[in-house]
C-alpha cells in the first residue's frame, strides 16, 4: 500500500510541477498561439506578449523634425496640393494612354515628387495623443500589378518618411506578374538602394489576394500591414493603427481611407469615416457612425466591414485564421472573407481615426483577368457557401449568376469554420452589422409606384436614357413596349422614398433650390436629403420633400425641371403606371 501511495505522490508531484512550468513561463501565451499556426509559417515574436505583460507607458510618438521637413518643402503638389494638368498636357497622347492604363491620371504623378508632402487632416485631438511606447514591429505588404512607377514609389517613400524605423521591420512589394515594359527596372534599380524594401515576383499572375498571401508567408514583423499600390500614409499613421493590436492581437485595424483624387492626385478627406458593410448584391456600402463615436473622435470604433485595400492584423491571428481563402481569384470579395471571419471567429475589427491613409480610387478597373472567368461571382459565392449560412439565399435571390457558379472546392475553409468553433452569420447580422437591414433589407421592400412617369400636359413620358451619374434628362415620346425603344422610362419610386430607374443605382436628385433648378442623376444614398421624393396620387404632384418643389416641365423643350408647386398647373401632375397606397 505504501509502495502505491509512494507512487500516487510522485505522480501528482509530477503533475503539479507540469502545470507550475507552463504558469509561470513567460512565453505561456505565445505557446498557446503557437499550436495554432501551421507550420508553414514563419516563427513566431515574443514581443506583443512581452508589451501585454508590461507597464503600459504611453509616449508622443510624432517624428517633429520629419514634420518640419515636410513643412519646408515647396512646389508642385506638396501639402497635399492637386495639380491641373495644362491643356496641352491633357490632349497629349501620353496622358490619354497612361489614364487608360491606370483608371487615373498617372501622368500628374510626374510632376510631383514622390517625397511630397501632404496636409495634416487628422481632427486636432490626435496632435495630442500618446500612444504604448512598447509597440509590434510591423511588415508592410502591397501587391503591385501594372503599377505606375512614380506612384508606387511615392507609396513607398511616403511609409519611409512617415513610420518611425524602429517599428518598421520591412515594407515587401509582391509584383504579380506585371507585364508592364517600364516598370521592372527602374523599380529593381530604385529598391537596391532601400535597405527595408524588398520584392518577390511571382511566375504567373495570381489576382490580388495570393499575391498578399505570398507576401505574408515572407514577412517577418510581428504586425501585418496590407497596402495597396497607390497610396500616401498621413503624419504619425502607424501607433494609432497597431496599438489595438498589442492590446488584444485578435483585434484588427483599418486606418481611415482618404482620398488622393484621380484627376489631380489632390490629398483630400474623404468624410469623418462610416462602418463598413455590404448590400445583398455583394457591393461595398457604408453605414453611419453610431451615435457617440463623433463625440469620441480619437477613439477606434467597430467596423463590421473593411474596405479590403489597408488594414493591420497580427500575423499570429492572420494565419490562425488561414490567411486569405486561396481559392479566391483577381479581385474582390476578400474583404468580406477576412471580415466576416475575423468577427465570426471571435475577434474583432475597428477603424482608428487617427491613423489616416490616402488611397487613389481608379475610374474603372483596368487589370482584366478575362482568363479566370467571372472571377467575381466565384469569390462571393465562396464567401458566401462558407460564411453566410442562411443569408446566402438572399444574395442568390438577386443575383442568380452567384446561385449558379460553382465555388470550387471549400472544404478546407468549411473545416477550419468547424475547428475555430466560429460563431453564426446571424450572430454577426444581429450584434455587429445590426442596422444593416434598416438600410439593405434582405428581402426587398415594395415599392411605392413603378413604370413610366407619364406627364398630363402632353403625351409625353420621362426618359433618362440610360444617362450615368451627374446626367441631365427630359421628356421623350412614351415608350409603349419597353423592349421595342433605347429609352429608359421604367421607373421605381422605392421603399426609400427615391425615384430611380429600375434596376439602377441612380436616383433622381435636386442640389439645389430655386426656379427652374435641373433634376440630376446621381448614385443613390438612401439617406432621403436632396433624393427625398412623395407622390401624392390626389393633385398628382412629385414633391421633393428638401425643397418643397414640385416636378415641372415644358412641353416644347422636353425639359424638366423643379419650381413652386402650383395645384391646378397641368405640367406638374405626373401619373406612373401603378401606384401602390398601401
Ligand atoms: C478595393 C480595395 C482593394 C481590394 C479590392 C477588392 C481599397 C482602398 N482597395 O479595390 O485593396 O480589397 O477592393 O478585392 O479598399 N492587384 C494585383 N493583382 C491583380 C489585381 C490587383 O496584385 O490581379 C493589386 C493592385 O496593383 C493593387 C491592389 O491589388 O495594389 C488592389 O487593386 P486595385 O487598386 O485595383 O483595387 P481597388 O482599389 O479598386
Ligand atoms: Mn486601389
Amino acid at each position: 500500500f505504501f509502495v502505491f501511495f509512494l507512487f500516487l505522490s510522485i505522480i501528482y508531484l509530477i503533475n503539479q510541477q507540469i502545470e507550475y512550468s507552463v504558469d509561470t513561463n513567460d512565453n505561456e501565451v505565445i505557446r498557446r498561439e503557437e499550436k495554432h499556426v501551421s507550420s508553414s509559417t514563419p516563427p513566431i515574436h515574443g514581443k506583443l506578449v512581452e508589451i501585454l505583460g508590461r507597464k503600459a507607458q504611453k509616449i508622443d510618438w510624432h517624428d517633429y523634425a520629419a514634420i518640419a521637413r515636410d513643412n519646408a518643402r515647396t512646389g508642385l503638389g506638396e501639402g497635399g496640393a492637386g495639380v491641373e494638368p495644362s491643356t496641352q498636357e491633357r490632349n497629349s497622347g501620353a496622358f490619354q494612354q497612361l489614364y487608360r492604363e491606370n483608371g487615373f491620371h498617372a501622368f500628374i504623378s510626374e510632376n510631383i515628387s514622390v517625397h511630397r508632402s501632404i496636409k495634416d487632416i487628422r481632427h486636432p485631438d490626435c496632435k495630442k495623443k500618446l500612444y504604448l511606447a512598447e509597440l509590434p514591429s510591423v511588415s508592410i505588404i502591397i501587391p503591385v500589378r501594372n503599377e505606375h512607377l512614380t506612384t508606387l514609389l511615392r507609396s513607398i517613400y511616403s511609409i519611409l518618411n512617415r513610420t518611425p524605423p524602429k517599428l518598421l521591420t520591412e515594407i515587401i512589394l509582391v509584383d504579380d506578374a506585371s507585364v508592364k515594359a517600364n516598370l521592372k527596372s527602374p523599380l529593381d534599380n530604385h529598391i537596391a538602394n532601400l535597405t527595408k524594401v524588398r520584392i518577390i515576383r511571382l511566375q504567373k499572375r495570381e489576382g490580388l489576394i495570393r499575391t498578399r498571401l505570398a507576401g505574408a508567408r515572407e514577412a517577418k514583423g510581428d504586425v501585418l500591414i496590407f497596402f495597396d499600390s497607390h497610396i500616401e500614409v498621413n503624419i504619425n499613421w502607424l501607433p494609432p493603427l497597431i496599438e489595438p493590436i498589442a492590446l488584444d492581437y485578435k483585434t484588427s485595424v483599418c486606418p481611415l481611407i482618404d482620398v488622393i483624387k484621380w484627376e489631380t492626385f489632390a490629398y483630400v478627406t474623404q468624410d469623418e469615416g462610416a462602418r463598413g458593410a455590404f448590400d445583398w448584391q455583394m457591393y461595398y456600402k457604408r453605414l453611419p457612425l453610431l451615435p457617440g463615436t463623433a463625440e469620441k473622435p480619437t477613439e477606434p470604433f467597430d467596423d463590421p466591414v473593411m474596405a479590403g485595400g489597408l488594414f493591420a492584423i497580427s500575423k499570429i491571428w492572420f494565419w490562425e485564421l488561414g490567411g486569405y481563402d486561396e481559392g479566391l481569384d483577381v479581385w474582390g470579395g476578400e474583404q468580406y472573407e477576412m471580415s466576416f471571419k475575423i468577427w465570426q471567429c471571435g475577434g474583432r475589427l475597428v477603424d482608428a481615426p487617427c491613423s489616416r491613409v490616402g488611397h487613389i480610387y481608379r475610374q474603372f478597373n483596368p487589370h482584366g483577368g478575362l482568363d479566370f472567368g467571372d472571377y467575381l461571382s466565384r469569390n462571393h459565392k465562396r464567401v458566401a457557401v462558407v460564411w453566410m449560412d442562411e443569408y446566402a439565399e438572399y444574395i442568390y435571390k438577386r443575383n442568380s449568376r452567384i446561385r449558379h457558379v460553382d465555388p470550387g472546392d471549400i472544404k478546407k475553409q468549411v473545416a477550419l469554420r468547424e475547428k475555430l468553433q466560429c460563431k453564426s452569420f446571424k450572430w454577426f447580422m444581429e450584434n455587429v452589422a445590426f442596422d444593416l437591414p434598416q438600410y439593405y433589407p434582405p428581402v426587398p421592400l415594395p415599392a411605392y409606384a413603378e413604370g413610366e412617369i407619364r406627364s398630363t400636359a402632353a403625351d409625353l413620358c420621362i426618359d433618362t436614357k440610360h444617362a450615368g451619374e451627374r446626367g441631365t434628362f427630359g421628356l421623350d415620346d412614351c415608350v409603349k413596349d419597353q423592349q421595342g425603344r433605347s429609352g429608359e422610362q421604367n421607373f421605381e419610386l422605392s421603399w426609400r422614398q427615391d425615384i430611380r430607374p429600375k434596376g439602377r443605382e441612380v436616383c433622381f436628385d435636386v442640389p439645389s433650390r430655386g426656379k427652374r433648378t435641373p433634376v440630376v442623376l446621381f448614385n443613390c444614398h438612401g439617406m432621403r436629403g436632396n433624393q427625398h421624393f412623395v407622390y401624392n396620387p390626389n393633385n398628382f404632384h412629385i414633391l421633393h420633400v428638401a425643397t418643397s418643389f414640385c416636378l415641372d416641365c415644358d412641353v416644347s423643350s422636353k425639359m424638366i425641371f423643379m419650381d413652386e408647386c402650383e395645384v391646378e398647373k397641368k405640367t406638374q401632375q405626373w401619373k406612373f403606371s401603378s401606384y401602390n397606397d398601401t
